[in-house]
């Protein structure tokens, strides 16, 4: 697996201290796996992505440029932040020449509060909307648990798809996923953001936003078995972890664990 670590925090606003160790501490975590859950060791191909925490601009066109150059040569990349403003250009860059992306982001907030340019981490997917860069349609959100007004009409004009927490548990995850399955298989590739604050914070405390009621770790990490079954998911990424803020380096690992779970055999 191709991993991309881009230790951005240039998006995170006032929460930016700590955010840029995360690639390394992740990686850190990666060390103590052995097999997968579906008992495969996987590969990993690191490589630094050299953005620069006090040019946004020129970090947004550096990392555009490598998702681009990347996922037309592998089968699947990963991407390790960084705060969640750089799923904006590595889905742009991802997004390239592509007839019909979709996007997936686990998240406990929508991430639609303004319209800066370049995008923070609290307002990538509406300018990804608003620049035209995925169909709204094509956005799924799943894990919402505390967003704003404006957002939740920003949403609801643009019909951008929404699992919310509440929604996730009484359906029950496995009729929703599912469902969003459903919804995956139609795109012509798939790209998958996780947020690490989708997780409840009792299990994933080093993050800038805790949120509680979120998904357990069981949950994120069977969500993540079923959608890389998706023949067309060839993207991801994980974002908003900080070391500074954690507990034992829980955070960390189980930002590894999903790793180990995102890994196809097939890759
Ligand atoms: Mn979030």
């Amino acid at each position: 697996m191709k991993i991309l670590k881009i230790a951005f925090n240039g998006g995170a606003l006032t929460k930016r201290k700590g955010i840029e160790k995360a690639p390394e501490s992740i990686e850190k975590g990666l060390k103590e796996f052995y097999l997968n859950e579906n008992g495969i060791s996987p590969g990993f191909s690191f490589e630094n992505v050299n953005i620069d925490n006090y040019n946004n601009e020129e970090s947004h066109n550096i990392i555009e440029k490598k998702a681009s150059e990347e996922s037309g040569k592998n089968k699947f990349v990963l991407a390790l932040g960084g705060d969640h403003s750089i799923t904006y250009s590595c889905f742009k860059g991802f997004a390239v020449d592509k007839e019909n992306p979709g996007l997936i982001i686990f998240d406990a907030h929508p991430d639609c509060e303004n319209n800066f340019f370049p995008p923070t981490h609290e307002d990538f997917v509406k300018v990804l909307v608003r620049k035209k860069i995925i169909k709204p349609e094509n956005i799924i959100l799943i894990g919402l648990r505390n967003w704003h007004s404006k957002e939740k009409e920003f949403m609801e004009r643009e019909k951008i798809k929404r699992f919310t927490m509440k929604q996730l548990f009484s359906d029950g995850l496995q009729e929703s996923m599912d469902y969003i399955m459903e919804l995956a298989r139609q795109f012509s590739e798939l790209y998958v953001s996780i947020d690490i604050d989708v997780i409840d914070p009792g299990f994933a405390p080093g993050t800038g936003y805790p949120e509680p009621g979120g998904l357990s770790v069981r949950e994120i990490i069977y969500s993540i078995q079923r959608l890389k079954l998706l023949k067309n998911f060839r993207m991801a990424d994980i974002v908003e972890v900080n070391p500074d803020k954690d507990n034992n380096r829980m955070t960390s690992k189980i930002a590894a664990k999903i790793i180990m779970e995102l890994y196809n055999k097939n890759e």
